[in-house]
């Protein structure tokens, strides 16, 4: 029988990490490369020499932790992200970290070996919200986006570049990337299916693709008052008809399209004055991939028209972009087994949420483990999750390791 992990460490090991970027009354801002994220990374590998792993980091500040195998084949990984949103809760992505890490503690109390090595990794930047794109680190640990073009990625505030962040904070690693034998991710729902279903465990299996796209237009600014509707260059407007056919969108499309405004900036913002220039982003979603590629065309073909049409300029970034993926049949099955095997209730389903595991898809079996959100919140301070159900995932993540790891 597998061990039995401790639900109390982990979770005392979950109340610690998020006292690093915390706000007063809960939540956590520990966007990447800041400080904050420092400290976490700081607290991580601490944590992961304390359990007599050796420590491996990248060249853009991938951490991963490797417990020796009797074998010395390619590891066994678990893994997820510490870094943040900025209203960001307790366990999106440290979860998935640190079950890794309550697990190999579990097995070192118990003498436990493994045939393979286990591995527990910890990606930068798997948000993206202050360097775009998101899963940045594990996108380029997998090969999936180019190490030199995300060195150089800008902050969407202008503030810091990857590289001298990484440097500045210490974590430009130069040890290279072992593709594991598999890669397995516990992670929170962030959403509401499974508390509304009442299920315990979800059996993840894939990932919507995600688009995510900034808009930029210029046009002028003029008198509020004196100026006809006719005659403005008016940039507010034309974001604001963006942003509305972005809903049309999702309600064309209809589940599982989502459509998101999340950055919506006018300048100079004065209540008397035509807006000049403003920036909007878009997160479009989908399970199909061919839906998706159709909605960002539409939309991107919209602005350049809604633009044109009221003398204004347009520019569009890509932010993200990734296709949908599909897990491994056979791993999917046996997450869905564990559970079942433990009486635990359990939904197969896709994942709405972005994820690092998305980037292994293509290079070995992945699978994720999803457990229930509170009210289906994530990105929110207020997110929480069940204690009992959080063990109930790193149980089930060392149950599979330990099948796939040969304990
Ligand atoms: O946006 C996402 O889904 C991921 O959490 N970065
Ligand atoms: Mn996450
Ligand atoms: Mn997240
Ligand atoms: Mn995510």
């Amino acid at each position: 029988m597998t061990p039995e992990i401790d639900g109390v460490r982990l979770l005392r090991r979950l109340t610690t990490l998020g006292q690093i970027g915390a706000f007063e009354g809960g939540g956590v801002c520990r966007l990447a490369l800041t400080d904050a994220d420092k400290a976490g990374r700081d607290w991580l590998v601490a944590e992961m020499e304390r359990l007599g792993m050796a420590v491996h980091i990248d060249a853009i500040g991938n951490i991963w932790g490797i417990r020796a195998g009797q074998g010395a084949g390619a590891p066994v990984m678990v893994g997820s992200h510490i870094d943040s949103v900025a209203t960001g809760g307790l366990y999106d992505g440290a979860l998935g970290v640190l079950a890794g890490l309550e697990m190999v503690e579990t097995l070192n109390d118990r003498g436990t070996a493994t045939e393979a090595p286990i591995a527990v990794a910890a990606f930068t930047n798997e948000e993206g919200a202050r360097f775009a794109p998101d899963m940045m680190g594990s996108g380029v640990y997998c090969g999936a986006l180019d190490q030199g073009e995300m060195l150089a990625v800008t902050a969407t505030d202008g503030m810091g570049v990857v590289g001298e962040e990484l440097d500045r904070i210490g974590y430009r690693g130069s040890d290279a990337p072992v593709i594991p034998a598999a890669y397995l991710e516990l992670h929170i729902e962030q959403g509401p299916v499974l508390e509304q279903e009442g299920v315990r465990i979800g059996a993840v299996t894939g990932v919507q693709g995600i688009h995510w796209t900034e808009f930029t237009v210029t046009g002028q600014t003029n008198h509020a008052g004196t100026t006809p509707m006719a005659l403005r260059r008016d940039a507010g407007q034309v974001a604001m008809r963006i942003a509305r056919e972005a809903d049309a969108i999702a309600a064309g499309n209809g589940p599982p399209q989502v459509a998101t405004v999340g950055v919506f900036e006018l300048s100079p913002g004065l209540v008397n004055v035509v807006p000049e220039t403003a920036r909007l982003t878009v997160d479009l979603r989908n399970t199909d991939g061919a839906v998706l590629e159709a909605a960002t065309a539409r939309l991107t073909a919209f602005a350049q028209a809604v633009a044109a049409e009221a003398g204004c300029a347009v520019s569009i970034r890509e932010m993200a972009r990734f296709a949908p993926v599909v897990f491994d049949g056979g791993l999917v099955d046996k997450v869905e087994a564990a559970a079942q095997a433990r009486q635990m209730s359990v939904k197969r389903m896709p994942s709405g949420a972005g994820h690092d595991a998305q980037m292994f898809a293509a290079l070995c079996p992945t699978a994720m483990i999803f457990v229930p959100s509170e009210n289906g919140l994530s990105h929110n301070i207020k997110e929480h999750s069940d204690p009992d159900d959080l063990a109930a995932g790193a149980q089930l993540l060392l149950d599979l390791v330990c099948t796939l790891a040969g304990a």
